[in-house]
């Protein structure tokens, strides 16, 4: 079997059953595996709501970690509404020509500087200092401050031990803490201070909601970054023709980065909890239970994609589901888009083949359903052109 090859884990439970079961901390899940399921239920926020708890949407549930409500993925309209109007400018800053060019100009500095060794883990040495350093244009905070942030690993509230790590979590917590507090005592042009200096409902934003919407900054731009930079370069070294192609074609370059996305979908699943009791393919969703919708499912329902299975680097017709679907579509999109853009302009300008040396595969276990999110490991050798 091949390093790029992630198969679609819930084929069989999607198309005989629509959904399953799954017990997580003794709050189970049911997960709904069907594209046409997944939108109608993320379109459905009276009935499915993102404001339980905080942390009881995720799956694993983070409630034994975290009281921090994320701003805006854990609030319903039409609170959510208004939340989501005040970022909703910021996180477009991307697709400024400037926001771009210092993208480019992070992602050429990262590849000449491992285009001179060896071998390299990629998502260590190239997918973290990426992710890491981009982030900062996002925050719009000096390009340093992600040396603290490629110290923490990979994804902050997992560690080697365990998928939830209340340590681990803590670090991102008191940090995030400490730079609102900085904010706060010398304003600048960063996101903490446009937060602090937003109203909500006719009044500044509290200081637990702006650590809500900075924790969801960090969280959910994290290994979902990392992942599909490291997946894509697994696909590019063992498809050498799909670099020429890419380079040669840059008009591609915008359907590949959908199509990427949609293969690999970094967000497996996330969930919602019943409001108002229904049936969806035959399972009764009773009131206080949850539900998830699985984005990674959806996106390989032969109903919807023809050669679900496959990556068409120009496919056509594309509502993938990847970025979510609905009142909470991912409002990192832009961000990710234009870095995923960037990122394969620049390889494929720079890098004739890739080896891979070793690869360890990192796969989620959803009970019944074993899925493939990525790698733990990826040690691979860059040919420079
Ligand atoms: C929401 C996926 C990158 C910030 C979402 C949702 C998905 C998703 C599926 C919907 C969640 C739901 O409906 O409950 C992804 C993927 C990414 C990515 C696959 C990368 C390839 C990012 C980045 C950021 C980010 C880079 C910011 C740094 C957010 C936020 C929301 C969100 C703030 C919540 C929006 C709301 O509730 O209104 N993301 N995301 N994401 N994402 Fe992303
Ligand atoms: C949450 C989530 C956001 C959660 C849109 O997804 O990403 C997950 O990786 C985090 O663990 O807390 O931020």
């Amino acid at each position: 079997m091949s390093a790029s090859y992630f198969s679609d884990a819930f084929k069989d439970t999607r198309e005989t059953m629509g959904t399953c079961p799954f017990n997580d901390q003794n709050d189970p899940v049911t997960m709904l595996l069907r594209f046409k399921d997944v939108r109608k239920t993320a379109h459905n926020t009276k009935s499915f709501s993102s404001a339980a708890k905080p942390g009881r949407i995720v799956v694993p549930s983070e409630v034994n970690i975290r009281e921090t409500r994320q701003i805006p993925f854990e609030v319903d309209p039409p609170e959510h509404t208004e939340y989501r109007a005040l970022v909703e400018d910021w996180f477009k800053r991307p697709l400024d020509n400037d926001y771009e060019d210092k993208l480019t100009q992070i992602v050429e500095a990262e590849l000449n500087r491992v285009l001179q060794k060896d071998s390299i883990e990629t998502i260590s040495d190239l997918s973290l200092p990426i992710q890491s350093r981009a982030l900062t244009l996002l925050l719009n905070i000096p390009m340093d401050e992600a040396e603290t942030w490629i110290s923490w690993g990979t994804h902050v509230f997992r560690s080697e031990d365990s998928d939830l790590d209340a340590d681990k979590a803590f670090i991102l917590y008191d940090y995030i803490d400490a730079e609102i507090d900085k904010a706060i005592a010398a304003p600048n042009d960063s996101l903490y201070s446009v937060l602090l200096n937003s109203e909500y409902q006719g009044r500044k934003m509290t200081k637990e909601e702006v650590k809500g919407v900075l924790i969801l900054t960090f969280a959910g731009g994290r290994d979902t970054v990392i992942n599909y930079l490291t997946n894509t370069i697994s696909y590019l070294a063992e498809h050498p023709e799909a670099i020429e192609k890419l380079n040669d074609n840059p008009a591609l370059v915008n359907t590949a980065i959908e199509e990427f996305v949609r293969y690999f979908s970094p967000l497996t699943h996330m969930g919602r909890v019943v409001k108002e009791e229904q049936e969806i393919s035959g399972h009764i969703a009773k009131e206080d239970t949850r539900v998830s919708l699985c984005w990674a499912s959806a996106n390989r329902d032969e109903a919807v994609f023809e050669k679900a299975n496959e990556i068409v680097l120009d496919r056509k017709m594309n509502p993938h589901v990847a970025f979510g679907f609905g009142a909470h579509k991912c409002l990192g999109a832009t961000h990710a888009r234009q870095l995923m853009k960037v990122f394969l302009r620049v390889l494929t300008d720079k890098v004739s083949t890739i080896e891979i040396i070793d690869a360890v595969e990192n796969i989620e276990d959803w009970g019944a359903h074993k899925r493939k999110v990525g790698f733990d490991k990826l040690t691979i050798r860059l040919n420079a052109k």
